[in-house]
């Protein structure tokens, strides 16, 4: 078997995750798993940044409360690097619902629904090789 190429990916601690302190959580897990950051940054979104960062879910129900629960404070951004880290991240967020999200992943220990329009689970990880391709390049042209 070939060894799997290096990958990078995107990962935002949303602004629940920062408003709650679990930032250092955030990256504590992802460095405990084995992984490099190459970029991190405290900011705040633009509704630009977010139309073409979510641009697949345009038209959703929770489209627009998306949107504003990502304006709502800032985020941590961040690029992890290693192999096979898109699909690893993606392991270690677990589910989209927090209430589902299994035991032992970021959004099933410290996720919960809290009743809003959107759901509220801390963090965002590039689903493919293409949307960590695409997502990097939005949040950090000069990378
Ligand atoms: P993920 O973040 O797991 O890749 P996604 O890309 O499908 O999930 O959706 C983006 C975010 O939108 C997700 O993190 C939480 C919210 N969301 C998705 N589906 C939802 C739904 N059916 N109801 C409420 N919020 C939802
Ligand atoms: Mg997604």
């Amino acid at each position: 078997m070939n060894a799997p190429a290096i990958e990078r990916t995107l990962v935002l601690v949303k602004p629940d995750g920062v408003a709650r302190g679990l930032t250092g959580e955030v990256i504590r897990r992802v460095e405990a798993k084995g992984y490099r950051l190459t970029a991190l940054e405290l900011r705040t979104a633009t509704p630009e940044l977010l139309a073409e960062h979510y641009a697949e879910h345009h038209g959703k129900p929770f489209y627009q409360p998306l949107v504003d629960f990502m304006l709502s404070g800032p985020v941590v951004a961040m690029v992890a690097e290693g192999q096979r880290v898109i699909e690893a991240f993606r392991v270690l967020a677990g589910a989209t619902d927090p209430t589902a999200a299994a035991a032992g992943t970021i959004r099933g220990d410290l996720g919960r629904d809290w009743g809003a329009k959107v759901q509220q689970n801390i963090v965002h990880g590039s689903d493919s090789p293409q949307s960590a391709e695409r997502e990097i390049a939005l949040w950090f042209p000069s990378s």
